[in-house]
């Protein structure tokens, strides 16, 4: 049987150029609480990215659920079902009601003409997730919150290197949260960051992820462990050094794709943007039954069959699982939209150094199969 295919596959370094930094931490001893490569990659980061202040996280999800407490949000926040369930587990262990609103079929994305609606005067935050790297209607947000005096947080988890008018896609909002893990286009193993807009949130949130100390004698807030360590960081320095490159080979595979894919009736994909700078992240489709003759779940098996190991990222919805299905926004038809996506989605394998036979095969393998 060939070598099976994954959605996708981590970007590594030369492994001699990681071992330079393993003698540097072997030699200083210095393996995590702001060592000198964590102070490196956020200086970096923020050269690279165009950002004033980031705080290295262990991976995404507490950064996100230290985002929540860094803001001191509590009552209900408005967020979207389709992403990773790590968006709303945040929630939840911050004690907090996620109330869910439908997304648009052109993003995946919450709609963010529905917001208002789902207002109530427990609201105190909003919680939009830039899926797959998509940028979120970040001004109607923005004049929402302002409107209604409310925070926004969002999970730029996907979004790493995105840009919205030259800006970063991760200066938007009160804080945006990054994923580092194995599966991002920028990884540090496993890790993530919070990108705030001034020095006291940034000391804030660096005394929350360090247990709450000030100082050596100070503890100012019930904070956690969330530290990145000195491993994880230098794999980020090289990362970077690689990014732009990597970026470059995913542009190809996603071209390639829609080349092959165009001709298919009810098979649909992502367009690129004007003013936006895509990281090509995944690679969606979207599958309409009636159209293509055959559902999502068939196409998925079929590629299974032939070792190609894609992903139905999002499906099920956050909203469809015992610990939120309950919730009154969770009712299908508040989330027509999303209901329909998540059967019709299926991500196709990506990554820099995805063999362009692989892709030409899983392209063959769809077209085959509509026959
Ligand atoms: N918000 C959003 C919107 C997110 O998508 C995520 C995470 C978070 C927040 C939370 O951030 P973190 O706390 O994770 O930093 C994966 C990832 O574990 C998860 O990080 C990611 N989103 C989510 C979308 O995907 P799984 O369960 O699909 O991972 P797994 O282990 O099945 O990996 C997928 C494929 O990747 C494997 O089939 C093979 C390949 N792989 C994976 C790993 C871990 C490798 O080649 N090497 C590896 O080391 O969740």
């Amino acid at each position: 049987m060939s070598k099976p295919i994954f959605v996708t596959q981590p970007h590594l370094p030369p492994l001699i150029e990681f071992q330079e930094y393993l003698k540097d931490i072997w030699e200083s001893k210095w393996l995590t609480n702001n060592g000198p490569f964590h102070q490196e990659l956020e200086q970096k980061l923020c050269e690279y990215l165009g950002l004033k202040y980031i705080s290295l996280f262990s991976n995404g999800t507490l950064a996100l659920i230290t985002a929540l407490q860094a803001l001191k949000i509590s009552g209900e926040v408005i967020t979207t079902p389709f992403s990773f369930v790590a968006t709303t587990h945040a929630l939840w262990w911050n004690n907090i009601k996620p109330v869910f609103v439908d997304i648009k079929e052109n993003d995946c994305n919450i709609d963010a003409e529905k917001i208002e609606s789902a207002i109530t005067p427990n609201t105190t935050a909003i919680l939009p997730v830039h899926i797959y790297g998509n940028p979120c209607n970040v001004d109607r947000i923005q004049q929402i919150a302002d409107t209604y005096g409310l925070h926004i947080i969002y999970d730029s988890a996907h979004a790493f290197g995105v840009t919205l008018q030259g800006n970063s896609i991760a200066s938007f909002g009160n804080l945006s949260v990054l994923s580092f893990h194995a599966t991002k286009v920028f990884t540090t193993f496993e890790g993530g960051a919070i990108i705030c807009h001034d020095e006291k949130m940034k000391k804030r949130i660096d005394f929350l992820k360090n247990f709450g100390f000030a100082d050596e004698i100070t503890v100012v807030a019930p904070g956690i462990n969330a530290k990145m360590n000195e491993f994880q960081a230098a794999l980020g320095l090289l990362q970077l050094k690689y990014f732009a490159a990597a970026i470059k080979k995913r542009k190809r595979i996603v071209e390639t794709y829609r080349n092959m894919l165009k001709k298919i009736n009810g098979v649909r994909y992502f367009q690129d943007i004007n003013d936006i700078k895509h990281n090509y992240a995944y690679f969606p489709i979207f599958i309409d039954q009636k159209k293509y003759g055959k559902s999502r779940d068939h196409v998925y098996n079929e590629l299974k069959q032939n070792n190609i190991h894609c992903r139905r990222y999002f499906y099920p919805l956050i909203s469809q699982f015992p610990t939120y299905r309950g919730l009154p926004s969770s009712k299908s038809k508040n989330l027509p939209v999303a209901e329909k996506i998540t059967k019709e989605v299926l991500c196709l394998p990506i990554y820099p150094d995805l063999d362009l036979n692989v892709v030409y095969n899983v392209c063959e393998i769809i077209k085959k199969l509509k026959k």
